[in-house]
């Protein structure tokens, strides 16, 4: 016998043999689903569009979010004014805001205002002093350039009309960069966006794997090239690929790092830098993710970035559950650097666009 025939009847046993495996496969899997009155799947997985649809709801409101920031705030004042002998004494509503996490640009803004447009007595109203509050509020986050968020979608504030559209992502460790693009890719790829997200964070092992999870939940394509360690290189290469192959949305990742590591600093300028190359205005957001939990020291680092860098805006992340949710009003009034999104948990749905008036309104109790 030759090889030929040789190899045709080995293949034909194979054959022969697979389907015989298969069909009893089959006829077993009919059996059990006769006898449990249910279709048999061996992995049993949920739906991934309801599974997905599902992250994009929200599992809090703003006002809940913020609860322990406004009982920190406006309900430490409440107190005090509701106390005979205290409420006289408006050193005591400064040491209320000094303690808040506004920031003591804004308390001395608040207290000027106090002194200048109340009288004596109408310092001892808490109604006056809510009120002032507000206006107060108001125009710092009118001032910091912070747009009221449209109902279509959660980026409508971040520049997205280039092709593509660069976004780059900064901050110190564990403030919620990666998390946080993960959410806006999702949301992006929820409004029909081609969305490449760069694995900018060469620093740590993990860091790919976790934005791969990520870039998976969110059904975007990763820019993840294997053996790369210098992270301009990264970004060069991430936003060639997106004008070359039509992208919408850029976004890019960075290693976390302090402020203060002059040469991680320089690293991030260098990144910044290399992209310019590829597109000359890019890139067209250098947001900044802050934890609301960190208080002032948010504010040191966005002033430090913002320097280094030139952020267009800022991700409040972590407002879930903390009592300084008051740095938002701080950040505002010193550096003027928009907040465009918040972050309330670890859904999809927990990242929100900042809204000044709901946020006012839950923080001084005003619905
Ligand atoms: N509760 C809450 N947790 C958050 C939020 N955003 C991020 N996290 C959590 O914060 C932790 C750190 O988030 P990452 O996204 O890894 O932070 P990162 O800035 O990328 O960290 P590095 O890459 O180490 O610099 C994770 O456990 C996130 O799930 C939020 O808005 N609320
Ligand atoms: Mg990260």
């Amino acid at each position: 016998m030759g090889q030929l025939e040789l190899a045709i009847i080995l293949v034909i046993i194979s054959v022969v043999v697979v389907g015989s495996i298969t069909y009893i496969q089959n006829q077993k899997n009919k059996k059990r689903e006769q006898q449990q009155g249910c279709p048999v799947k061996f992995h049993p997985q949920p739906d991934p569009v309801v599974q997905v649809e599902d992250e994009f709801q929200s599992t809090k409101t703003l006002k809940e979010a913020l609860a322990q920031t406004e009982k920190n705030l406006f309900g430490r004042l409440k107190s005090l004014f509701s106390n005979e002998t205290a409420r006289k004494n408006i050193d005591e509503v400064e040491e209320i805001l000094y303690t808040s996490d506004l920031g003591p640009q804004t308390v001395q803004r608040l207290m000027g205002k106090v002194e200048s447009e109340l009288s004596s007595k109408e310092q001892s109203n808490i109604g006056n002093i809510q009120a002032l509050l507000k206006t107060e509020f108001t125009d710092i986050f009118a001032q910091a350039h912070v747009v009221e968020p449209d109902s279509k979608h959660i980026f409508a504030h971040l520049r997205t009309d280039q092709k593509p559209t660069v976004w780059m992502v900064v901050g110190v460790n564990g403030a919620g960069k990666t998390t946080t693009i993960g959410k806006l890719a999702a949301h992006l790829a929820k409004e029909g966006k081609k969305v490449l997200v760069a694995a900018g964070d060469t620093f740590r092992a993990a860091a790919g794997g976790q934005l791969k999870v990520w870039t998976e939940r969110a059904q975007v394509e990763i820019f993840s090239p294997e053996g790369v360690t210098d992270p301009s290189a990264v970004a060069f290469d991430a936003v060639a690929k997106a004008k070359a192959q039509d992208y919408d949305v850029v976004i890019i990742d960075t290693a976390g790092r302090l402020h203060t590591q002059a040469n991680l600093m320089d690293e991030l300028k260098k990144m910044k830098r290399v992209m310019t190359k590829v597109i000359p205005d890019a890139p067209h957001e250098t947001l900044i993710v802050l934890d609301a939990n960190s208080g002032q020291n948010a504010l040191i680092q966005a002033r430090e970035f913002h320097s280094a860098l030139g952020l267009t805006g800022v991700v409040l992340t972590k407002m879930d559950g903390t009592a300084k949710g008051g740095v938002a009003v701080g950040l505002s009034q010193e550096l003027k650097i928009p907040i465009r999104l918040i972050g309330m948990g670890e859904k999809i749905g927990d990242l929100r666009a900042f809204s000044s008036q709901e946020f006012i309104a839950s923080l001084l109790d005003l619905e």
